[in-house]
């Protein structure tokens, strides 16, 4: 039995070793070639994709809402792979310097979005869905126009201090008549008091 779990200790090390080693050889091919080090530097960020190594926290199908400047939103479904809820906290992308959680909440009848107390829970195992309509990843003081297809990154942060990175897509939002004027913000604000 101790025989079995060292040697399958030693295989997992081998494997790590060979990985490892793997990337040097590869960048140490051609030691002064810099058109090597690309296709070496995108093999990590791919390779833990397959299999076993799920992401503990991803996010699916990410956009924002195409606009001149101003305010916007983005949205798409967060993934949680682990057995623990997940709590993204913050959020921040160079298109903007101010960006809030917010909610969206029937007040007296009229829809209105504010903040989300505590920010958005992913249940284990779970997924949380950001739409039109509902929570969102709201910009404040969009710098420069997202147009259809453009690629905007984003980086949330979780209760813990770790990180969740993703490029959202711009897109066209035509449907429901939620909209995130300065307007809608005015009347946020007013609800608060
Ligand atoms: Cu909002």
């Amino acid at each position: 039995m101790i025989v079995r779990r060292v040697l399958s200790a030693g295989l997992l090390a081998a494997l790590a070793t060979a990985s490892v080693s793997a990337c040097g050889a590869q960048s140490s091919e051609q030691p002064a070639g810099k058109a090597a080090a690309p296709a070496a530097a995108s093999a990590p960020a791919t390779a833990p994709a397959a299999a076993d190594a799920a992401p503990p926290v991803a996010i699916t199908d990410p956009w924002v809402k195409t606009t001149k400047k101003g305010m916007s939103a983005a949205f798409g479904t967060l993934v949680n792979n682990t057995d623990s809820d997940i709590t993204v906290v913050s959020g921040a992308s160079p298109l903007s310097p101010k960006i809030e959680l917010h909610e969206v909440v029937d007040s007296k009848g009229k829809m209105v979005m504010r903040p989300k107390e505590g920010g958005f829970v992913i249940p284990a195992r779970g997924t949380h869905q950001l739409q039109p309509g509902g929570d969102h990843i709201m910009l404040m003081g969009v710098t420069e126009e997202v147009k259809p297809g453009a690629q905007i990154p984003f980086t949330l942060t979780l209760k813990g201090g770790e990180t969740l990175e993703f490029t959202a897509v711009g897109k066209d939002f035509a449907g429901g008549k939620e909209d995130y004027q300065p307007g809608k913000d005015m009347d946020m604000d007013k609800s608060h008091g």
